[in-house]
Parts: C-alpha cells; structure tokens; sequence
C-alpha cells in the first residue's frame, strides 16, 4: 500500500500554454482558494505545497489565439506543427524537476494544472521513480497526437505522444521538449473515458494495442468493471498489483457537471462515475501519483460553473486520497 506514510505535496502547474485559451493557469490558485490543502490535511496527509513556476511566468510570453488569427508561435516546418513547443518544453521540465524532488522524497505528487501538456513532466518524473508504474489516462481525449498528426498544433492533445517517444524520428521534433525520456510503454497506458478522439489517434491506438476503454465501454460494462479491466490491463501479471499513476483531465467528466474546461465533449462521466473511478484507485491502495488538470474558471458563463467545476476538481482529489473510505 503506497499510503502508508501519508505524505503529500501540491505540485502548482499553472500553465495554460498547451492550448489556446488563458486562463487554465488559474486552475490551482482557484482550487487551493476553495481549500484544497485543509481538506487533504483533515484526510490525514501531511501537505506541502511545491510550486512549479509562477502563476505570471508564462502569461506574458503567451499569445493565445483570441488575440489574433496567427497568435502563438506557432512553428509550421514542412507540414509539422507545435504551438509554442517553447514554452510548453521550458514549463513541463519545470514541473518535471517539481514532481521528481516530491518522488524522490517518497512524498505524492497531487499536480494541479494548468492544462494537460504538463502530464509530460508529471509522468516522466514519476516513471524515474517508479519505472513499472501504469498510467490511467482519464479524459475525453486520447491526447497522443504526434506533431505529425496533430489537427490543431495545441500540444496538450499530444502529452502521450511525447511520453511514449513518438516524435523521436519526427523530423523537426521541437528542441525544447527533446529532454522528455519518452519511455512510456503502450502497455502500460488504459485509457478511459473516451470519446472524441481523432482519426490519426484511433489508428495510433489501434496499432500500439493500447487500452482504451471509451464511453461506450462505460455504458456497456459499468464503470466499475472498466476500472478493474483498466488496472489489469497496466498491471496483467499481478492481476491489476502494482503502482498507479492517475493523469485526470477533468473533461473525462460530463460538461454539465464540470462546464468550465477548455475542451468540452457532452456524453462524458457522471460526476459519480468520475468520482467513483478515484475511490476504486484510493481502495486498491495503489495509487502514487494524480493530476488534475484543465479547470479553466475564465470559461464559465456563470458564477455557478466555476464553483460546481473548481469543487469536482477539489472533491476529485480528495476521493483518490481516501475522503470516502470509511
Ligand atoms: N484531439 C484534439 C487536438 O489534438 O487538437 C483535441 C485535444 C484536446 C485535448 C484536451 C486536453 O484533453
Ligand atoms: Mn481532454
Ligand atoms: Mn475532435
Ligand atoms: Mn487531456
């Protein structure tokens, strides 16, 4: 059981640069505003806060797409395109050298994000410390567009491609994200909560055998079996033993309970089936890492989504650290 010492830090991973939209930055001050580190300590976890960057590191150097139709630097070298792999190669080491301090103190990494690009920092360093880990991918997207395949050039729809070393042999893979290991390996990924994913990925998928459990899965086997087929599809010879990383892209969840993302897919998770997919991980006992990303408060049209987005985000955490075990 990776609980045992109960110790804990809060990675702050406030980096919006991965997309298009700002304001994703504001996802960790928002949920530590919502007390976060309070309730994690009334768990009975010692908590630390380790701050990645500044919230205003990036903000500046960011020209999102708002501002005009060429914002970002947007790099277009014959046919391969990665908005601002710049930044978002300086932000995730960063948060790299973060969560590799917090493993390599035997404490749990909980990153708050920011978007879904930092998970290139978070799983590299928690795959040094832990280099038999599985890694639960919870998201509407797959998130493994290469630099190749990537209809947007946004590059948190391209963290596992990154994790995985798929863009190696690319040529004119972005310098600034060469130091990522890429050691990830397609058996130790499950997907769940697919549903938007695009063609490039589907045959990325396909041909890697990754897992991949989408919402269909969900309906037709309930999410509690998914859940177990998706440890035991990281972890086959152990029968689903081993430890766990849990990357959660809070769109996994139904947009009618967490409205405020930049990237919201209908038909999503329940807020129960989302939150109930973290319980199972707390009661395995097997979970050593977890992100949070995407909460995006500058989105909400209403005062209501941001408080009913940034609790989903708190009570996401606090059920993967053991709130609803009695
Ligand atoms: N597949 C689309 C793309 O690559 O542009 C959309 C990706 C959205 C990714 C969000 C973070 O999960
Ligand atoms: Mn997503
Ligand atoms: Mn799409
Ligand atoms: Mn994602």
């Amino acid at each position: 059981n990776y609980y045992k010492n109960r110790e804990l830090s809060i990675v702050l991973a406030p980096f919006s640069g991965g997309q298009g939209k700002l304001g994703v930055e504001k996802g960790p001050k928002y949920m530590l505003k919502h007390g976060l580190q309070t309730s994690i300590e009334d768990l009975g976890w010692s908590t630390e806060l380790e701050p990645s960057m500044d919230e205003a590191q990036f903000v500046g150097k960011l020209k999102m797409e708002k501002d005009s139709t060429t914002g970002g630097s947007s790099v277009m070298i014959d046919g391969v395109k990665a908005k601002r792999a710049d930044l978002v190669g300086e932000a995730t080491k960063l948060v790299y050298n973060s969560v590799s301090k917090v493993v390599q103190a035997n404490r749990f990494p909980l990153t708050l994000g920011g978007d879904h690009s930092i998970a290139i920092g978070t799983v590299s360093a928690v795959l040094d410390k832990y280099p038999d880990a599985g890694l639960l991918w919870i998201d509407a997207h797959a998130d493994i567009n290469t630099i190749e395949s990537t209809p947007s050039g946004n590059l948190h729809g391209c963290p596992v491609s990154f994790l995985m070393g798929l863009n190696k042999d690319v040529p004119h893979c972005p310098e600034s994200l060469k130091w990522v290991p890429g050691n990830l390996s397609p058996k130790k990924i499950a997907y769940i909560g697919l549903r938007d994913v695009d063609a490039g990925e589907k045959k990325i998928l396909k041909d890697l055998g990754i897992a991949a459990f989408s919402m269909y899965h969900v309906d037709k086997y309930g999410i509690n079996a998914v859940i177990e087929m998706a440890m035991k599809a990281v972890h086959p010879e152990t029968n689903g033993e081993g430890p766990i990383m849990c990357s959660y892209d809070v769109d996994g969840v139904d947009p009618l309970y967490i409205p405020a993302t930049g990237t919201p897919v209908r038909g999503g998770l329940t807020l129960r089936e989302g939150l109930f997919l973290v319980e199972r991980l707390a009661e395995s006992g097997n979970l050593i890492a977890l992100d949070v990303v995407e909460c995006n408060p500058d989105l909400a049209i209403h005062d209501i989504h941001v408080s009913n987005t940034i609790s989903a985000g708190c009570a996401i955490a606090r059920c993967a650290l053991g709130e609803t075990l009695l």
